[in-house]
């Protein structure tokens, strides 16, 4: 080797050493990782109120209380960051450390997640947590990081139900010709379609506009959403459809996270896990309180009766069919062999 290369070797060793000591740097390997202060960037796209935020509030407290404020949560509610996709690529980027988008706006990376978007899939939240927190969620969370995410469990977004500002929406039928704002999943854009409406994808953060401009009618999304975001200002009628349930998951990004010593990786995991339990407590109880507040805010409810909802699952069956067989016929079966075996034991 001559001079100049030898020079060249040693600046080169010496630059790695530098940006391994450097605060924050996102090439430490884990190994050499230390316990170092780190500035952790967390967005959501619901309000601070919203079960969501107040998850996310608890979260910080536990990180920062677990670490003696050596790691720092700073929290952005309302999409701040941005909608759910935009903040899901700043995380692969490695510019943002957190957020807990819904699993929908997810199936162009991960498709399977699309089986959660299966109208009529699940009957109740315990349902969901089975399958959620059993072999087929935990299944899903391993696609993850080969898209440079880390997935740390699911917390609630919930069962989604239906507003618009035309008339009231019982049976399949009201559904004809409605402009209907979808999350940008093809599941929902197929099932909307064959119930006869004119789905129109867009992200949440345009929505309350397209409602008040009359570029969209209406909408569908759990009841803490529709209260918190406060869409009765510009919808009349609310049908209690839970056509489908919507799950979170909390996303680390996988730069950041194999920068971690496995002390700080526990305390992320530890209060992810258990913000997420309070989460999906205080998401139940704001989902089943919001209905008498929206009503006496003005809102026509509308309860479609169960023949009516029949006649929605008859409408969406071949939806499923079809992506059934997308995602995959073994998944599928693995999902409802789950909620066979939860169904037998309650
Ligand atoms: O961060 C979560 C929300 O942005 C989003 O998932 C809410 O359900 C939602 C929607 O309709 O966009």
């Amino acid at each position: 080797m001559n001079q100049s290369s030898k020079k060249g070797v040693l600046v080169l060793i010496l630059s790695a050493l530098l940006l391994l000591a450097s605060p924050g740097c996102g090439t430490a390997v884990s190994s050499q990782a230390t316990e170092q202060s780190r500035i952790i960037r967390a967005g959501v796209g619901l309000k601070e109120d919203h079960p969501q935020g107040m998850g996310l509030a608890l979260f910080k407290e536990i990180v920062e209380q677990k670490s003696e404020g050596r790691l720092q949560v700073d929290p952005y509610y309302s999409g701040q960051l941005g909608d759910d996709l935009r903040m899901t690529t700043a995380l692969q980027a490695g510019t943002m450390e957190i957020t807990i988008p819904s699993t929908s706006p997810l199936v162009g990376m991960v498709p399977e997640y699309g089986i959660f978007d299966f109208p009529f899939l699940f009957r109740d939240e315990g349902e969901a947590d089975a399958v959620l927190d059993g072999p087929v969620g935990q299944e899903l969370l391993k696609k993850l990081p080969e898209h440079g995410l880390v997935g740390l469990g699911y917390w609630e977004n919930g069962f989604r139900n239906l507003t618009n500002d035309q008339h009231p929406v019982n049976a399949v039928e009201d559904f004809r010709g409605l402009k209907i704002r979808t999350m940008q999943n093809e599941v929902h854009i197929d099932a909307f379609k064959a119930l006869g409406a004119n789905p129109s994808p867009m992200p949440l953060s345009e929505l309350f506009s397209a409602m008040e401009t009359g570029v969209v009618d209406g909408q569908e999304n759990p009841l803490a959403t529709i209260e918190t975001n406060k869409y009765d200002e510009v919808q009349k009628h609310l049908s209690l459809t839970e056509h489908v349930y919507t799950p979170f998951v909390f996303l680390v990004s996988k730069k950041f996270w194999d920068e971690l010593p496995s002390a700080d990786r526990n305390i992320i995991r530890d209060a992810a896990r258990q913000a997420g339990l309070y989460q999906r407590e205080e998401n139940r109880k704001a989902n089943r309180d919001a209905l008498a507040r929206l009503e006496e805010r003005g809102m026509k409810v509308n309860r479609p009766s169960t023949a009516e909802r029949e006649g929605m699952e008859e409408k969406v069956r071949t939806v499923i069919e079809r992506y059934t067989q997308k995602y995959g016929d073994q998944l599928v079966e693995e999902m409802m062999q789950e909620l066979e075996k939860t169904r037998r034991n309650h």
